[in-house]
């Protein structure tokens, strides 16, 4: 019997590969459209909790506009800085294949757009549907400057669930009643923690129960019998959040522009960059009701942002004394999940399947663990006391496997990647915690400062990956939305304390796990991630098979390639970011120009 071994196996898939994506390259799908968007990152005044602020949005914008494309079409946004900080756009959950120049990342894949310059965005959403967004990645720039992006089935094919009358993008935010970027500077110039934000919104507005804002409540209308896909993004800076509407049951249909297994709850759990789609149904009594979100704030002893921000779901026809902002006769109010429910998040995230059986990767190349948590540093003995306010005299910090992130600011990683210049990070980020420990239990005070460093992994062409995500109890456990950038992967498996090798992997599901971009760790536990370097295609579920794939035309669009590059993984928590949880995956290129980063715009910005 003829044997070919792994490697040769994917040399061979490379070569046939790069020959039927020239065919591909060759006649592009008739129906993908470009689409055309300029972006004008903008001082402009907005008014909310009684104060106007000079909020930096896109466009005039808060939130920002929408943008809307179908599977397989291609984006250009020109932005334009006419704002006096410095800027990016990064382009949430987009896969970016072969067009890493375009991810946004500031000091990561690009210079940033410094007030007065431009950058021209070009990238195609291949493989992709549902619902993502797009947000600065400069600062805390993102607390304004963000908005959806709906990714509409391929053209000529459909939802895998009945067309909805309506769809609506629910932006989930958080709003400062003070300037965003002088809170982030407070804080790092203190060592403190950030001040905390004062609202969370609903599409821009905090809603009924926040002074000043009732006028101006977003109300979502609906009529009886009809379906509602509600696009609910977690646009927040630092928080968690619980969405739930009164007397709805929501139907779970997606999540990070990958499509699951139908099921039904009252409440969803988002972390700050997961998005979730829901289909809720005009089937009750033609009144008003809040859909509302509040904090899960799973880290404890710690203050937050205790508010809850609503909307109205309105049914047309309702009663006219009923209806419209600031009626006497008040919507009906949910009950949300209590601030700490860790059960109810777990429920919710251990009930996201795959819609069906998913090919994820069973031989593992680079099997890694990281940590992620919090940490605090020695003051140094050149700063002042008032540089030193986190706790007992020290400064907040955190980290990943004992790496503290600092971002570079010379060059970006992926230019000094591609043009061999050296100085600008290292490669010796570990692939495991270089001191293991009881990570959930009492972790030892020597344990709890970190080393600061620009360290990244380097992965090979081709590889499969699996990452243990360990939460550590240093300062204060916490759940940590790790995202990664350029990625889906595959949620295997979740649980609480220390991941143990030989008992939890009985736990993986291989079958039916979620795909996601933006994993939440659970509260002093873990989660395990899976993802494919040579075959991330996000339509697995529709064929496994290299052999059909090559060989059914229709499928051949399909074909993803690595996307070489530089990828950030970092938690979404801005305060969490701010403080070096994060590290950098350098991919390398592949065999041949298809397999390659494309060579960077002319356009793109220098340090
Ligand atoms: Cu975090």
């Amino acid at each position: 019997m003829l044997k070919i071994n792994g490697a040769a196996k994917l040399s061979i898939l490379s070569a046939l590969t790069l020959f039927f994506s020239i065919a591909i390259t060759a006649v592009p799908s008739a129906s993908a459209k470009t689409h055309y968007h300029d972006f004008v990152v903008q001082a402009t005044q907005v008014k909310r909790l009684c104060k106007t602020h000079n909020a930096i949005t896109v466009n005039g914008q808060y939130p920002g506009p929408t943008l809307e494309v179908n599977n397989g079409d291609t984006l250009v946004v020109k932005v334009v800085n006419r704002a006096q900080y410095n800027v990016t756009i990064h382009w949430h959950g987009v896969r970016q294949m072969r067009t890493g120049w375009a991810d946004g990342p500031e000091f990561v894949t690009q210079c940033p757009i410094r007030p007065g310059g431009s950058y021209t965005y070009r990238f195609t959403i291949d493989g992709q549907e549902g619902t993502l967004w797009w947000h600065a990645h400069s600062s805390w720039l993102r607390a304004t400057v963000y908005g959806a992006l709906i990714i509409y089935p391929r053209e000529g094919s459909s939802y895998p669930f009945p067309k909805p009358k309506h769809e609506t993008p629910i932006l989930l935010g958080e709003w400062w009643d003070a300037n965003p970027i002088d809170v982030v500077r407070e804080a790092t110039r203190t060592g403190g923690a950030p001040n905390i934000s004062d609202a969370f919104t609903i599409n821009g507005q905090p809603g009924d129960l926040y002074n000043c804002s009732t006028k101006d409540t977003v109300i979502v209308p609906i009529e009886s019998g009809e379906m509602n896909l509600l696009r609910v993004i977690n646009a927040a800076l630092n928080q968690e959040l619980f969405f739930t509407v009164a007397n709805h049951k929501l139907t779970v249909v997606g999540a990070d522009a990958s499509y699951l297994k139908q099921f039904t709850t009252s409440v969803i759990m988002l972390g700050p960059g997961q998005t979730t789609d829901v289909l809720i149904t005009g089937d009750q009594p033609a009144v008003r009701y809040y859909m509302a979100s509040r904090a899960y704030q799973s880290a404890q002893g710690v203050p937050f942002d205790n508010t809850t921000t609503t909307a109205i779901l309105e049914y047309k026809l309702a009663p006219c004394p009923a209806k419209g902002r600031g009626s006497a006769v008040k919507p009906l109010m949910p009950s949300l999940p209590a601030f700490n429910d860790t059960p109810t998040a777990t429920a919710f995230s251990r009930s996201l399947r795959s819609p069906r059986k998913v090919p994820v990767p069973t031989h593992i190349d680079e099997s890694l663990f990281f940590t992620v948590g919090l940490g605090l540093f020695n003051c140094p003995p050149n700063f002042k006391a008032s540089r030193c306010q986190g706790p007992n005299g020290t400064r907040f910090t955190a980290s990943m496997n004992n790496v503290s992130f600092v971002l570079p600011s010379s060059y970006s990683i992926l230019q000094a990647y591609k043009q061999g210049i050296s100085g600008v990070y290292t490669t010796d980020f570990p692939a495991k915690p270089p001191v293991q420990f009881n990570y959930t239990g009492n972790v030892s005070r020597s344990l709890w400062q970190p080393i600061r460093g620009t360290k990244v992994y380097k992965i090979k062409y081709g590889s499969r990956v699996q990452l243990v995500l360990q939460g550590t109890n240093i300062q204060t456990a916490e759940n940590h939305p790790i995202h990664i950038h350029g990625y889906d992967f595959y949620i295997i498996a979740e649980g609480f304390g220390n991941f143990n090798p030989n008992t939890d992997p009985s736990k993986f599901n291989l079958v039916d796990p979620p795909m996601r971009n933006t994993v939440a760790v659970p509260v002093n536990g873990w989660a395990v991630i899976r993802f494919v370097a040579d075959n991330p295609g996000k339509h697995p579920e529709k064929c496994q098979s290299y052999f059909h794939q090559l060989f059914i035309p229709k499928l051949l669009t399909r074909m993803i390639f690595q996307p070489a590059g530089a990828w950030i993984m970092h938690c979404h928590l801005d305060v969490h970011i701010t403080w070096g949880l994060a590290t950098v995956f350098l991919v390398e290129d592949g065999v041949g120009e298809l397999q390659s980063i494309q060579p960077p715009p002319a356009d793109l910005p220098a340090c």
